[in-house]
Order: structure tokens, then sequence, then C-alpha cells
């Protein structure tokens, strides 16, 4: 095991708010970096009040993803804030901001400025567009990024409207998207010595998710029809990607399957994915064994144009069967799938709780909460996770480390600087 975190010694500031930017330095937070969130006086960060579950005490959006952190309370648009600023900046490794466009120039922070200040430094930025789009100037959050990503367009089913997915594919993927940014600039400076700007759009990050759809996209328009979409061979193609439900979206197909109970529960289901080369086994499994070499079943073209009869005879076979009971069965036989867990089923899963990926951590006002954790997993070191910090919880401590006095930091909290 190692006795310091692979990045201890790396100062970060973290002027992000919401959730792609603290995602982001919250993973390298995990992994040893001295993050310092800077937020306004002024309440903070706004998710520390949004859907708060305990009246006056931060909010889960808040606390789940700026753990690990030490936060620094400061108004950056006075003289001194900005002064305070300008110190970090020349001490600091990384800075990290996802304001609206323009907000970090009128701030007097331009990128040029800060390569000036500290030509060490390396700077992340999130954007919802790059500096190419002609949306370049949009607020953007998570279900605008889905919208302009292809995400959305390609989620859902035939016959609905385009779909958000629940998963963060323009927040916190767009942190993970910066993290490795981050990560490379890092290397790179030790060739180089120099600091550089790092910048990720949202909707170019969600795209980077969506590539097989792109790739669907290229083959819809060379050949007219995607065959494992449930639209072929019945239906009818257009000249964009259509949404495809529950379809597998690779080269096998899959569904979204009915289990012993669904009725009553709404996450009595399983994922259930045909693997060709595994067509033999399925059969066997579910009771089939026939259909290995019935000629209407034996290959993936023949099946196709009835796929949804062969899923609605595996319904059958899985009406008395609980989901569990059902993956447990099919496991045997190398079947490729998994019952749909809810959040309540994965809050309280063991095996989760075991690994470290959903953590119950300690915070100053709400006692414990529970939070995921590193979902990167080391073999020389297991990531801690430790409770947010309050706002402005080591103002003074920060101030004291950039060598201001105990009279210049009273000073600076009666003018409402900190
Ligand atoms: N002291 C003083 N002022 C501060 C400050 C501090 N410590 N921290 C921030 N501010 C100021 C900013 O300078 C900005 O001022 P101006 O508007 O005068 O330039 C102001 O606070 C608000 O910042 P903002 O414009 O970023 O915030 P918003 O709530 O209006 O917009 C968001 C939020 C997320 C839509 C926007 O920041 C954005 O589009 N960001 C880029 C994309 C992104 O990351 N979106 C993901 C968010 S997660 O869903």
């Amino acid at each position: 095991m190692m006795d310091s975190l692979p990045l201890t010694g790396i100062k970060v500031i973290d002027f992000t708010g919401v959730q792609a930017g603290p995602a982001c330095t919250q993973l390298l937070a995990w992994f040893g970096a001295d993050v310092l969130k800077v937020e306004r006086t002024t309440g903070g960060d706004v998710t520390r009040h949004q859907l708060q579950d305990i009246p006056d005490v931060d909010a889960l959006y808040f606390t789940m993803l700026n753990s690990n952190k030490r936060s620094l309370a400061i108004d950056t648009k006075t003289a001194a804030g900005l002064a305070v600023m300008e110190k970090l900046i020349r001490r600091s490794d990384v800075l990290v901001e996802n304001f609206a466009p323009g907000a970090m120039d009128r701030m007097g922070l331009s990128w040029e400025h800060i390569h000036e200040l500290n030509p060490r430094l390396i700077y992340g930025s999130v954007k919802g567009f790059n500096d190419e789009s002609a949306w370049a100037d949009l607020k953007v959050y998570e279900n605008v990024a889905q919208a302009a990503g292809g995400a959305a367009s390609t989620t859902g089913f035939w016959d609905g409207p385009p779909t958000i997915s629940a998963a963060a594919l323009g927040d916190s993927n767009t942190g993970m998207h910066l993290a490795i940014g981050i990560l490379t600039a890092l290397i790179g400076r030790e060739q180089t010595g120099r600091g550089q700007k790092v910048s990720v759009a949202m909707q170019d990050a969600v795209l980077n998710l969506c590539r097989v759809k792109l790739r669907d996209q290229e083959r819809l328009e060379r050949v007219g029809y995607l065959e494992e979409y449930p639209q072929y061979p019945n239906g009818t193609f257009t000249d964009v990607v259509p949404r495809g439900g529950n379809a597998g979206g690779g080269g096998q197909p899959g569904w979204i399957l009915k289990c012993k109970g669904w009725q009553d529960d709404p996450n009595a289901y399983i994922y259930f994915t045909i693997q060709e080369q595994n067509w033999a086994r399925t059969c066997e499994a579910i009771g089939k064994p026939e259909w290995a070499t019935d000629p209407a079943y034996r290959t993936a073209k023949a099946r196709q144009p009835h796929i949804f009869d062969i899923f609605a005879d595996i319904e059958e076979w899985l009406a008395d069967k609980t989901k569990y009971e059902a993956v447990d069965i099919l496991r045997a036989y190398e079947v490729p799938c998994a019952p749909v867990l809810s959040m309540k089923e994965i809050a309280y899963d063991p095996a989760l709780r075991e690994s470290g990926t959903v953590v119950e951590v300690a915070h100053k006002e709400r006692g414990t909460y529970l939070t995921v954790g590193s979902p990167i997993k080391f073999s020389d070191f297991k990531p801690t996770i430790t409770g947010a910090p309050l706002l402005g919880e080591h103002t003074d401590e920060v101030l004291l480390e950039l060598g201001y006095d105990g009279d210049e930091i009273a000073d600076m909290h009666a003018e409402k600087v900190v």
C-alpha cells in the first residue's frame, strides 16, 4: 500500500459550481490533491441550497459532489478578494472553473492573465459548447447538453419524444473528461514545465459517449437500414438514426424483460442479451433446446424478423421467476444479463458497500450521509471518502497559509470580503 496518495502535493483551486466542475475536482481530491473550493460568500455553490432534505443544512446535491475538499468563501469581485485569488493562483498547480461564458474574463481572471501569473498552472474549463460553436455563448445545464450531444434524439421509444437519460452524461461525464485532460496536462508539464488550458464542452463530452449512434448514422446513410434496431426488418427507416427503445445497440440483440411480480413492482425486470456465440446454451437455459437447430431460430438473421416473439416466449419462461432467480439460472449458461436494480436496492447492496462504491461518510451538520465512492479501484491504495466542507469552513486557515496575519484577516471579515 502507498504511504501517500498519488496526487498528494497537487494544489487545485476549485472555482466550480453545480455538477460538471465539482465532479471533476472531487475525483482529483479522492486521489490526494489538495482541493480548495472557492465560493461566493453569499450562499456559496447554489447546490448547497437546492433540493434540501433538512432545513438550513447543506443539501445532498452539494455534499455528494464536494467530498474531500476544503472551502474558502470569498468575494472575488472585490479588489482584496481578487488579490487573494491571485496569490492562490501563484502557488497552485490547477484551477478548474465552469462559469457561464465570459464570467472569468469579467472577474479579471482571463486565461492570459492567469497564465502570466503562473505559467505552470493548468487551467481546466467546462462550457456548454466549444469555441467554434454558434451556441458558444449559451448557459448550459445537463439536459441541454444531452439534447445537443445526440443523446436525447437517440434515447427513448420510436413512438415517443426524444428522452433524457438519468445518467449525468452532460455534467459528471464532462467532469470526468476534464479530469483526464488535467491529468494529461500535468504529465505534459513534466516535459515542458508549462501549464496549459484544458477545455471540455458538454456537447462534445456527450457526443463522445454517443459515438455508436454516429456510427449508426454513417451506416444508415450507406445501407439504408440498421439491422439491430427494432424497426428492422418490419418497420421503416428515415435518413436519421431512430430511437431504439431498449435494443442492444451493439451486435447482440437485447431487451428489458418482465419477471415475476412486474405488475406491482416497477423494477421487476431483467436485461436479457442474446449473445450470438452463446445461442445454443441460451436455448438450453430458457427451456427451448430445439431452437438451437431450428432454421427459423438458428442464426441472428433468421431470428431478427421475429425477435419480439422470441422475447415474448422468454418472458413466459420468466413469469414464475423473480429477477434474482432468473439471473441465477441464466448466469450458469453464461447469458449476459442483470436484474434492473432500483436506487433503494443499490443503496443497501452489501457488495457495493464492501467495495467502497457506495460509502457512508460523516458530515458536521447532517450526521452521516450516503454517497458514491470511487468507481476506480487501485491495487496500491483505496481512496478514503470524507464529508463535504461547510461554507467557508477553511477560510481563515487558507488565508494564514497565504501569509495574511490576524489583523488583515479580521479586516477582510469586517469588509465582507470573506
Ligand atoms: N465572488 C464573486 N462573484 C462570484 C464568485 C465569487 N466567489 N463566484 C462566482 N461569481 C460570479 C460570477 O463571476 C458570475 O458573475 P457575472 O454574471 O457578473 O459574470 C456570477 O457569479 C454567476 O456565475 P454564472 O453565470 O456561472 O452562474 P449562473 O447561475 O448564472 O449560471 C450555469 C450557471 C451552470 C448555467 C453557468 O455557469 C454555465 O453555463 N456554466 C458552463 C456550463 C456548465 O458547467 N454547466 C454545468 C452546470 S452543472 O448542471
